[in-house]
C-alpha cells in the first residue's frame, strides 16, 4: 500500500455565512479520529493546527457579509497550501465553504510551480459559482468557484496567480443552483453532474470520465468535499441541508474510485456544523469517507461472484 504525507490543516473558517458553528470543525474531525484513521492505513500525519485569518484592513461591503474576513481566510490559507503541498497531501479541515476559495487558490499556485495542471472536483449540492455581484445571500461560502475560475467581481480579493481553467472542473451531487449561477454555468464548459443524472444513470459514468481525462494530463486533482453533498439523512450536521443527496455508497464510492486514480493532490471537508449534529455522526461519516479515499477497502483483491 502507498505511503502518503497527509498533513492536516485546521481552518475555522466561519465568516461565509451568518449561521455560525462550522468553526468548530477542526476539532470535531480530530475528535472524530481523523489522524488515527490516516495513521492506521499506514500513512504519516502532521496535523498543523488550526490557522487564523490575515484580515486586512479593509470597509465592510454592505452587500457582502463580513467581507474583510473571507478575504483574510483567503490570504492564509493560499499561503498555507502552497506551503503544504510541497511537502505532501494538505487535507483542510473546515470551516466553511469560504475557506476553497485559499485553498483551491494556493493548490494550483502550486500545480503551475511543478508544471502540472490542477483539476478540482466539486462535490456538492450547489456550484457555489455566484460571484460579488449576483450572490443574493451575500454569502461568500456559495462564490469559490468564480473566485478560482478567475470570473469578475472579486476586486477585493487577493488577484490570482493561477486561475483553474473551466474545462478542469467537475461537479457531482447538483440539486440547487441559483438563476444566476445557471445562466452563469451555462457559458462555460464546467462538467456538471446533477442528481437526477446520478438517479438514472450511476455516479460511477460521470466521475470515471472525468478521472480518465485527470491521468490523461499527468494532472493534479484536488477533491473539494461539502458536507451537503451527502443526503441529509446521513449528513444532518450542515446549515444549507438540501433533501435528495449521495446515499452512503455512492459517496464511499466515488471515494474509492478516487483512491484508485492515484491523482489525489489536496481535500477540503467543508461546511461541517458540529453544533447541528447528531451525537457526531457527521463528522464520523466524513472521515469514514476520507479512508476510504485514502484507501481504506473492503477486500484488498477484486471479488468474484459465481455467476
Ligand atoms: B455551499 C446559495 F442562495 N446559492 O449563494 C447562496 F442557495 O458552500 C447557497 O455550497 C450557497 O454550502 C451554498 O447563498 C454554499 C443559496
Ligand atoms: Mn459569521
Ligand atoms: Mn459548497
Ligand atoms: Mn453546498
Amino acid at each position: 500500500m502507498e505511503q502518503t504525507h497527509c498533513i492536516l490543516i485546521g481552518a475555522p473558517v466561519d465568516s461565509g455565512k451568518r449561521r455560525d458553528g462550522c468553526l468548530m470543525g477542526p476539532d470535531a474531525y480530530r475528535v472524530a479520529g481523523l489522524g488515527e484513521q490516516l495513521t492506521a492505513l499506514g500513512h504519516s500525519v502532521e496535523d498543523r493546527g488550526n490557522l487564523i485569518p490575515d484580515t486586512p484592513a479593509l470597509p465592510d461591503d454592505p452587500h457582502l457579509h463580513d467581507l474583510p474576513t473571507t478575504v483574510g481566510w483567503t490570504r492564509s490559507l493560499i499561503r498555507a497550501a502552497k506551503e503544504a503541498a510541497s511537502d505532501g497531501l494538505p487535507i483542510f479541515l473546515g470551516g466553511d465553504h469560504a475557506l476553497s476559495l485559499g485553498s483551491v487558490a494556493g493548490m494550483a499556485e502550486h500545480a503551475a510551480a511543478q508544471g502540472r495542471p490542477l483539476f478540482v472536483l466539486w462535490l456538492d449540492a450547489h456550484s457555489d459559482f455566484n460571484t460579488p455581484q449576483t450572490t443574493e445571500s451575500g454569502h461568500l461560502h456559495g462564490t469559490p468557484v468564480a473566485y478560482v475560475t478567475g470570473q469578475p467581481g472579486f476586486d477585493a480579493f487577493p488577484p490570482l496567480a493561477a486561475p483553474v481553467p473551466t474545462d478542469r472542473i467537475a461537479m457531482i451531487g447538483l440539486r440547487s443552483v441559483d438563476p444566476a449561477e445557471r445562466a452563469m454555468l451555462a457559458e462555460t464548459d464546467i462538467a456538471l453532474t446533477d442528481m437526477r443524472a446520478i438517479d438514472e444513470h450511476g455516479i460511477a459514468g460521470p466521475l470515471a470520465a472525468f478521472l480518465d481525462k485527470v491521468q490523461a494530463a499527468n494532472g493534479l486533482l484536488h477533491v473539494s468535499l461539502d458536507v451537503d453533498f451527502l443526503d441529509p439523512g446521513i449528513a444532518p450536521a450542515v446549515g444549507t441541508t438540501v433533501p435528495g443527496g449521495a446515499t452512503y455508497r455512492e459517496a464511499h464510492l466515488v471515494m474509492e474510485m478516487l483512491h484508485d486514480s492515484g491523482c489525489l493532490a489536496g481535500l477540503d471537508l467543508v461546511e461541517l456544523n458540529p453544533f447541528l449534529d447528531d451525537r457526531g455522526r457527521t463528522a464520523s461519516l466524513m472521515v469514514d469517507l476520507t479512508a476510504s479515499l485514502m484507501g481504506r477497502r473492503i477486500f484488498d483483491r477484486p471479488t468474484r461472484s459465481f455467476a
